[in-house]
């Protein structure tokens, strides 16, 4: 803890007269004007937040500290030597610091993690007492404030001891904690849901991502483990404005602790329009596979599944986005996974056909801005190849990986000293009455 916490601070310094700088002589230009269409739009493209940890851009995807992720599948540390993966709490420390992480700084931080990971018997006893068709992300979310009670944070600021200027010490203390501890939360969520509370133990001796991967115990390949450890890296974050992120950060603003904070950005996770897609996507694909008596499509075949679906009034779940303008990286990664480990599989190959068939459907449209697929169209085609099918479970594996960004990004929220936030809203008729009719 005292290294990542120096070198956080060292980059703080670093950037800390910059910030300054922007703040004294340049507070009042303008980053652009907000129109009618944005206001009403969901806020799309208005530049009002600001997130260290990642910046998104709509036709490169995600970069992690200025890093594409294929750049930072080939530089993060490995959990093996055979492995191609580069390991997500890995991406944290980058997140965190702005460096990749050594070999021994990733041993040393999974170390602290594992110390971490103990979930006291009052999360436990309430996760085990609930019922089994409960969503596992209303699961999660409840779990998470299970654990709030043990946060450092709270605990320092209830003291009425802790400086403003120590705040993020404690973020960063209860993120740790809470990035160790959401991994055995979400694999006892899945044992007690789809395995009569079986539970296994967990292994020391692995990795984070590894770990997670040997307590839901579907599957002890190493190329499980790996897709998990892809799966954890790719989705960790996508910088702050996409409703997790963002939810995480609003309620922070009010230095609510983290576990209060998470728990919040869990629920926006649990979505359909945002992680939910991921299980919706799975369930879209099994029913056509289905529908269509397992036999491989034809691109006709897809486009009129496409265009059955929207006629029913439904999204196609796994394509579009708020700001991406062409295929995820992230589905293009786990694309090159999937070809180099399981090309035939039969759901990988309708995933692949959709590909093809679906954007146009959704181009014709005139209306959808992206018509090609995001991460969601194949993270859960490659989890149930290794036996992970139980498809409402898919956004818990996404709400781990999250943690890694919105807990990075938390810290570094209280780092910078930002306000509480709170946006102007106005009212249909004030619109009315501002803008020029004439
Ligand atoms: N299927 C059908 N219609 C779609 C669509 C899709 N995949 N994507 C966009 N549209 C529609 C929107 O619903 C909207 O229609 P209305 O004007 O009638 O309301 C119109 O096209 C314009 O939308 P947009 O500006 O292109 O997209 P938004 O920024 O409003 O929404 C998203 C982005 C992701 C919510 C949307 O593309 C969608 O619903 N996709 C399917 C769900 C999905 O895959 N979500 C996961 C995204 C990744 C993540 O957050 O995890």
């Amino acid at each position: 803890v005292a290294t990542l916490q120096g070198k956080i601070k060292a980059l703080a310094e670093k950037k800390g007269p910059a910030f300054q700088k922007l703040k004294k002589e340049h507070g009042d230009d303008s980053l652009g004007e907000v129109t009618v269409n944005m206001c009403i739009g969901g806020a799309r493209g208005i530049k009002c937040l600001v997130s260290e940890t990642s910046l998104l851009d709509p036709m490169e995807g995600i970069r992690y500290r200025g890093r594409t992720l294929e750049e930072c599948n080939q530089q993060l540390p490995k959990a093996s030597a055979t492995s191609k993966v580069g390991l997500p709490e890995a991406s944290f420390w980058l997140l965190l610091t702005d460096e990749i992480p050594t070999d021994a700084e990733v041993k040393a931080l999974n170390e602290e993690l594992h110390k971490r990971a103990t979930l006291p018997e009052s999360t436990t006893k309430l996760i085990d007492s609930l019922p089994k068709d409960m969503h596992p992300m209303t699961q999660l979310s409840m779990g998470l404030l299970s654990l709030q009670p043990t946060s450092s944070f709270q605990k320092n600021y209830r003291s009425g001891t802790m400086k403003k200027t120590d705040y993020w010490v404690h973020v960063l203390d209860d993120s740790l904690s809470l990035v160790a501890q959401i991994s055995p939360l979400a694999a006892r969520i899945f044992r007690n849901v789809y395995f009569d509370g079986k539970h296994i133990p967990a292994d020391p001796s692995l990795d984070w991502a590894g770990n997670y991967a040997h307590m839901l115990g579907v599957n002890n390949s190493e190329a499980f483990k790996d897709i998990t450890r892809l799966y954890l890296m790719l989705h960790a974050d996508h910088e702050g404005g996409n409703v997790s992120a963002h939810t995480t950060h609003l309620v922070g603003s009010a230095l609510s602790d983290p576990y209060l904070s998470y728990s919040a950005g869990v629920n926006g996770l649990a979505g359909p329009l945002h992680g939910l897609a991921n299980q919706e996507c799975l369930r879209w694909l099994k029913n056509t596979h289905a529908t269509l008596g397992g036999k491989e499509p034809t691109i006709d075949e897809l486009t009129k599944f496409a265009k059955d679906t929207l006629a029913s009034g439904k999204v196609i779940p796994g394509f579009g986005h708020g700001v991406l303008r062409k295929t995820d990286p992230r589905y293009m990664i786990q694309r090159d996974f999937a070809e180099a480990n399981f090309p035939d599989d039969p759901l990988f190959k309708l995933a692949n056909a959709c590909y093809k068939a679906i954007p146009p459907v959704l181009e014709a449209t005139g209306k959808v801005k992206n018509p090609w697929p995001n991460v969601d169209a194949l993270s859960g085609t490659c989890m149930q190849y290794y036996n992970l099918d139980q498809e409402d479970y898919y956004t818990v594996v996404f709400a781990v990986s999250r943690s890694l960004g919105c807990m990075s990004n938390m810290v570094w929220s209280r780092l910078m000293g930002l306000p509480i936030e709170r946006p102007k809203s106005v009212t249909v008729d004030w619109l009315v009455n501002h803008v020029d009719w004439s």
